[in-house]
Formats: structure tokens, C-alpha cells, sequence
């Protein structure tokens, strides 16, 4: 029911100026804060910038790569005003995972805070394509400031088509390389329409928080359905517990989304604070356990609000309204949305019965040139990787995931990638990498590791070896826990047995 024509930010920014909203506060953050009519001005000058000297074309791609700041909004918000294609890249990706989506995605504009650019520009080095990077908050000649210094805040959103696409979000890839999940301008707002309206059921007067990186689409739910209704949000660059109580506290935030982890990190911290303001709060990103939903509703009194979501599918597609939450269950297709449990042939199994998740609505899989499209979507079914079961009352259990993704503390890694990071090492010789359970980050990243002859396996080569895969990949991907073996569990065609090295470490 959306209009054909639709640019999805004059729906989420310019509507508010032209109802005489502009003056309510938008985007808050320790170092800047906006009102509506004040964002816009930015996002208008920005705009203005991509079209005007960077020669942003409809349809152009711009790689984001930044924490979470009101910049980062900004820019998100302007690639999309000004017709082009955001994507939205993790800030603590190294070089080596920032060069894929560079690549596939064809980009050659990127913009990027500055305290960000050392792994930029290795990338841009290693990626002939990228023609322009622009820096903000670096204070030079061709900086962003500099460049929108003499732009007129004045832009009309380019004309789009609400099934033109607006953002390509990478998943952090399971088995091989990462995916280009793509999603149109009505689809920014369906999630809004669907989940937010139906399940969050947030006001104006709410102010919304959260954690999860902007580039995440879990994280920018968080800017989303605060502008869809004219509310406010806050964005910290700094997300440990200790800093998401203290920006709760001192900015009085009613809505909060964050990680089960984060939850239960921020329970035994709450002796002394006053998080009173708080409402709602949202647990996503991974499977939110029951006594983290008992131990929060204790504390203070919230019921958690769970909720599985996707990339493919850009945000929550299963969850439950606050009068029908089920402790342990995530709850039920939001409405627009359809979900079942198939077998491994594809076919619905009786309720009670685990299986593959399959959900169909109105966003879906769309993943930029990518054969795996055809594993993802079958039969007009998004297969989400999930094994889950449906119990007699339509409720929805999570069992666990289908595939190779550790889900640890909300963030999504692949042991592929470990491993490869791993093997980089000379000390290596071989080794397999999967999800141990963890009872503060739900799991965490174990690695089996067959060393070289003649190396000498010990505590300080964990230690070399933990800091080595950091500094090859996105830090937060390191092996908390490494084993050292001297075979590892592989079929008969040499493949490591995954599913026998998961088994392992669960006991
Ligand atoms: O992991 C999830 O559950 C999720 C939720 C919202 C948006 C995206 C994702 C991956």
C-alpha cells in the first residue's frame, strides 16, 4: 500500500519539518544533538554535496563506514535523500573484510570518519575501484565540514521509486564470503508499519537507545522507528553496559534495544542507578535465554521484548507484544508476516516438531548477484538458518541455528573466518573453529588448533595468537578459548567435521 513514487527519507525527516515538528529533538548523542529541522538542514547540505561535487548519481553506491554517531546518521539519511545506495559497512572491520563489499558492490565513493581511516585507506590501497574516500571530523581541506561549508540546506529527496533500492547491508557471512542483502525504500518503512507499529507500540514522547552498530540493521531499527513516528534517539560510539546505564540514566531513554548479553551484563551494574525512565526494551541479535528475561523482569520490573530478526529480512519478523510474551518462546509472526517450520525437503512438519524456519512478508531475501539467493529463498520462502519449533498455540521456540554462525554477545561470526585468520599464522598448521557455550555472551569463539612441528603449544602462544587474529580481522571475531590437538574430527574426504568439533565443545 505503499505510493509508487517514494523517497523513504521525505517520510522520515522532511514530513516532520513540513507538520510543524521540526523543532522536537531528533538525533542525541554526547557530542551533538539535532532537532528535526536542524537534521535536515545537515542531510540537505550533504545531499547537496554527493550530487553537486561528488556526482552521486540515482542508484550510485556509497560505502558508510563509522561508529555510531549523529554523522553517521546524517550521511545514511543523505545518500538515500540525494537517490543513491548506502552501504553500510561494520566500523571495526579491518581492511581485508572492508575490500569484499567494496568489490562486489562496484563502489567508488565511500565516506568515513576520520578516526576510522586507517583501515580505509589499506583498503582503498587494495581496491583500484574506489575512486574517493571523504573523511569527516579530520579537519582538513577536503574534509565533509569543509566540502558542505558553502551548501545550501536546501534539497528536494530525488524522485525514487519505492521499489528502487536505498541500502545494501552485508551479512557477516557463514560459510564463504559475506552477502549483499538489498532492500528498497518501502521497506524501511514496512518494518516500521509492521513491527514497530504493532509490537513496539512506541509514542512521541519515547526516546529510543540502543547498542548495536548503525550498520547493523538491527541498529538503525533504532533511527527508524524513532523517526517514523517523530520521536528521539540517542547514539553512543561507546556501548559497554557501563555506558548504556549511564546515557540511560542521563537521558531519561524510555525504549531500549540491545543483546540478551548486554542485559545481563547491565543487571548486576543497576545497585545505585536510576533507570526508571526506561518502558520497553528490546532483545534481538541473538536468542534471548529465560533467565536473563526472569532476571531483568526482577530487577526492574520490564519483560524483555525478544524478537529474531534478519539481514535478508532487514528487521524483526517474529516477537510478541508485551501482554503476550511467552518467557522463552520469541513469539509470533509480526503481523504482515507469515512463518512455518519445514523439513529439509521444504515440507511444513506438525507443530511441535523442530525444523528449518521459513517466513515470508513483505520484506525478503534479495541478495546482490549471488547464487546463494536460490538457498535462501524457496518456493517464495525466506529459509533463515534457524532451527525452530511452532507449538500448538502458534508460538515460536528457538533450537538453534541451521548453519555455522556463532552468534556471540549479538555479534554474528563466521568460524571460516577464524580459521582463516588463524591459518595466516606460521605457527598454524591447522585448525577448526566453532561456538562454545558461554554464560555471559551466550557462546563464544573456540578454536582447535593442530600446531606446526617444533612449535612449542602454550599459554603465551594462545596469547600470540589471540592477537593475531585480531589484528587480521574484526577484533571482536578473536577466539576467546583455544585448544590445542593433535587431530582434528574429518570425513573421509579430508572435511573438517564441524557438526563432531560443535559436539566438542559443548561438552
Ligand atoms: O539477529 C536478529 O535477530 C536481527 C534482528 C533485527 C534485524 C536484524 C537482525 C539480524
Amino acid at each position: 500500500h505503499y505510493p509508487p513514487r517514494l523517497n523513504c527519507v521525505s517520510y522520515f525527516l522532511d514530513r516532520w519539518v513540513e507538520q510543524g515538528h521540526g523543532e522536537a529533538p531528533c538525533v542525541i548523542s554526547p557530542s551533538v544533538s539535532y532537532t528535526y529541522r536542524e537534521l535536515q538542514a545537515l542531510v540537505n547540505r550533504i545531499a547537496n554535496v554527493l550530487v553537486g561535487k561528488l556526482k552521486l548519481v540515482p542508484g550510485g553506491r556509497v560505502l558508510l563506514r563509522s561508529a555510531n554517531n549523529p554523522m553517521m546518521v546524517a550521511t545514511y539519511l543523505a545518500v538515500i535523500k540525494a537517490g543513491g545506495i548506502v552501504v553500510a559497512t561494520m566500523p571495526l572491520l579491518r581492511a581485508k573484510e572492508l575490500s569484499y563489499p567494496i568489490q562486489k558492490a562496484a563502489i567508488t565513493l565511500a565516506l568515513c570518519d576520520g578516526k576510522l581511516a586507517d583501515e580505509m585507506e589499506k583498503a582503498k590501497a587494495a581496491a583500484p575501484g574506489l575512486e574517493r574516500v571523504v573523511y569527516w571530523g579530520n579537519d582538513t581541506d577536503n574534509s565533509l565540514e569543509a566540502l558542505i561549508a558553502d551548501a545550501s540546506s536546501e534539497f528536494t529527496a530525488v524522485d525514487t521509486a519505492s521499489e528502487d533500492i536505498c541500502l545494501i547491508a552485508f551479512t557477516s557471512g557463514t560459510t564463504g564470503d559475506p552477502k549483499g542483502t538489498m532492500h528498497f525504500h518501502r521497506d524501511m518503512l514496512a518494518v516500521c508499519d509492521g513491527y514497530a507499529r504493532n509490537i513496539l507500540r512506541a509514542g512521541q514522547k519515547d526516546r529510543f537507545i540502543g547498542s548495536a552498530p548503525l550498520a547493523f540493521t538491527f541498529g538503525f531499527g533504532g533511527v527508524l522507528f524513532p523517526m517514523h513516528i517523530g520521536a528521539s534517539f540517542v547514539v553512543l560510539e561507546k556501548t559497554t553496559p557501563d555506558d548504556l546505564l549511564s546515557a540511560i540514566e542521563q537521558y531519561k531513554t524510555t525504549v531500549c534495544f540491545t543483546a540478551p548479553t548486554a542485559y545481563r551484563a547491565m543487571i548486576g551494574k543497576l545497585p545505585g542507578r536510576d533507570i526508571s525512565s526506561l518502558r520497553k526494551c528490546v532483545s534481538a541479535g541473538e536468542t534471548l535465554p529465560k533467565p536473563t528475561f526472569d532476571a531483568w523482569f526482577q530487577a526492574t520490573g520490564i519483560k524483555l521484548m525478544d524478537g529474531i530478526g534478519s539481514t535478508e529480512m532487514l528487521h524483526i519478523f517474529i516477537s510478541a507484544t508485551e501482554d503476550e510474551i511467552r518467557p522463552g518462546a520469541t513469539g509470533k509472526p509480526v503481523p504482515g508476516y507469515e512463518a512455518k517450520i519445514v523439513d529439509d525437503e521444504g515440507r511444513d512438519v506438525p507443530p511441535g516438531t523442530m525444523g528449518r524456519l521459513a517466513v515470508r512478508g513483505p520484506t525478503g531475501c534479495r541478495y546482490l548477484a549471488d547464487e546463494r539467493q536460490r538457498k535462501y529463498v524457496q518456493n517464495g520462502w525466506n529459509i533463515t538458518g534457524d532451527t525452530y519449533l511452532m507449538d500448538s498455540d502458534g508460538y515460536f521456540w528457538y533450537q538453534s541455528r541451521s548453519d555455522d554462525m556463532i552468534v556471540s554477545a549479538g555479534y554474528n561470526i563466521a568460524g571460516t573466518d577464524v580459521e582463516a585468520a588463524l591459518l595466516t599464522h606460521p605457527a598454524v598448521a591447522e585448525c577448526g573453529v566453532v561456538g562454545a557455550p558461554d554464560e555471559a555472551r551466550g557462546m563464544i569463539v573456540k578454536a582447535y588448533v593442530i600446531t606446526a612441528p617444533g612449535v612449542t603449544a602454550d599459554a603465551q602462544l594462545v596469547a600470540e595468537l589471540q592477537e593475531h587474529v585480531k589484528g587480521e580481522i574484526a577484533p571482536y571475531k578473536y577466539p576467546r578459548a583455544i585448544e590445542f590437538v593433535t587431530q582434528l574430527p574429518k570425513t573421509e574426504t579430508g572435511k573438517l567435521k564441524r557438526f563432531a568439533l560443535r559436539q566438542l565443545a559443548q561438552a
